[in-house]
């Protein structure tokens, strides 16, 4: 990368399937100026997560496509280097809005200072999930629709990933036994021998259905959906009355082009079970509630948290690629300058 100069990569085709390297263009471009009520940050961290897929496609969904040609979009965590907002200076560490880019102009009402003023002492990097929205997510898709009631069974897909992995461990709080369901040997290994699960089932390798009813003799009380699809499909059989099902991600069809057909439902209705779909943008005014209890267990030592930090910018595309192929360990994050907070 050339200094003084901004790195950036686009969107430069809607991918067809699984995304390709060819989908994203790395470009350089002069670093910008903030303007008024603006501020220049250097990008420290990078999120990478499952919904930026859904971003690249045309398909309409909850947010707009981004349009062709345009930086992908994301959760950062950066520097300040330049201020014409009053409330930051240069040096803040803040969490914003800046995308797969070296540098980024935020306006300042988008920015949250991350430290100075926040007592807050873990990683500034934990912003991107288990502080932020990934944790957000896991907290009040689990407690305002999971309802978990201690000795009920909980079960939770992609259980090692950003969400997943606190999702459990709240439920482990809350006093309920907890199964999660994970992509490799290795992810469950660490789902139960540090994170604490009762059981991990290896969806790659077992057969699901037959591995839930040993796992949940008492039948399931709450599923954490962060897939849908076949797993959905293998817990709805086992599903007691008045379970309670937070539908919370659909990672098995993010790549698809057709969809697959659907489960049988049919247990939703003989269950008198809730599925209900989740947005974490809909908690915003609760934020503050999450912030208070995630660091208080996270100081008390009730929550651990993996990150998988990949190394430049540039290996984004890749990195991407491999977290929709289930190929991440952990929340996924791009390093793309050094942190001085290290
Ligand atoms: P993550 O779990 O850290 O990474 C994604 C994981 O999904 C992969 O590691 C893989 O884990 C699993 N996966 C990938 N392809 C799959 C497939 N075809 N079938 C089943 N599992 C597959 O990601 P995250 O950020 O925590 O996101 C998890 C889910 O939450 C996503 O569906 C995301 O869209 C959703 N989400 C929703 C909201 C909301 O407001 N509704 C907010 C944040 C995230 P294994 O290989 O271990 O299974
Ligand atoms: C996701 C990340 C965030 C996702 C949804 C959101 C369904 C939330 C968006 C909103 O609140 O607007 O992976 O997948």
């Amino acid at each position: 990368m050339t200094p003084s100069m901004n790195q950036q990569i686009l969107l430069n085709s809607r991918p067809i399937g699984e995304p390709k390297e060819s989908d994203f263009a790395l470009v350089e471009t002069p670093i910008p100026e903030p303007g008024e009520g603006e501020v220049l940050n250097r990008t420290i961290y990078l999120s990478l997560d499952p919904y930026m897929r859904g971003r690249m496609s045309e398909r309409s969904s909850y947010a707009a496509p981004l349009e062709l040609g345009s930086v992908m979009v994301g959760g950062t965590v950066s520097q300040v280097m330049k201020s014409n907002h009053p409330q930051f200076s240069a040096g803040d560490f803040v969490l914003g809005y800046d995308g797969w880019q070296a540098y980024g102009i935020s306006k300042g009402e988008t920015l949250r200072k991350l430290r100075k003023l926040d007592p807050n002492p873990v990683p500034i990097s934990y912003a991107l999930g288990i502080t932020g929205m990934p944790g957000m997510t896991a907290y009040f898709a689990l407690l305002d629709i999971g309802q978990p009631q201690a000795g009920e069974t909980v079960v939770v897909s992609a259980a090692s990933g950003a969400v997943g992995s606190v999702a459990g461990q709240i439920a482990l709080i809350k006093g309920l036994k907890v199964v999660g369901i994970a992509g490799s040997d290795a992810k469950c290994d660490y789902v139960v021998k540090e994170l604490g699960f009762d059981i991990c089932i290896n969806r790659k390798t077992q057969d699901l259905s037959s591995a839930l009813k040993a796992a949940c003799p008492n039948g399931i009380d709450v599923y954490f959906d962060n897939t849908a699809g076949s797993i959905l499909e293998a817990v709805l059989q086992h599903i007691n009355k008045g379970a309670r099902i937070p539908l919370v991600g659909l990672i098995s069809q993010y790549n698809a082009e057709n969809l697959p057909p659907g489960p049988n439902l049919m247990p939703l209705l003989i269950k008198r079970a809730l599925i209900k779909g989740f947005l974490v943008g809909d908690y915003q005014h609760r934020h503050s509630e999450f912030v208070k209890d995630i660091s208080m267990w996270l100081q008390e030592g009730y929550l651990k948290y993996k990150e998988d930090v990949v190394e430049k910018l540039e290996n984004a595309p890749h990195a991407f690629i491999g977290l929709l192929q289930g190929k991440n360990f952990g929340k996924l994050i791009v390093q793309v300058s050094s942190d001085p907070t290290k």
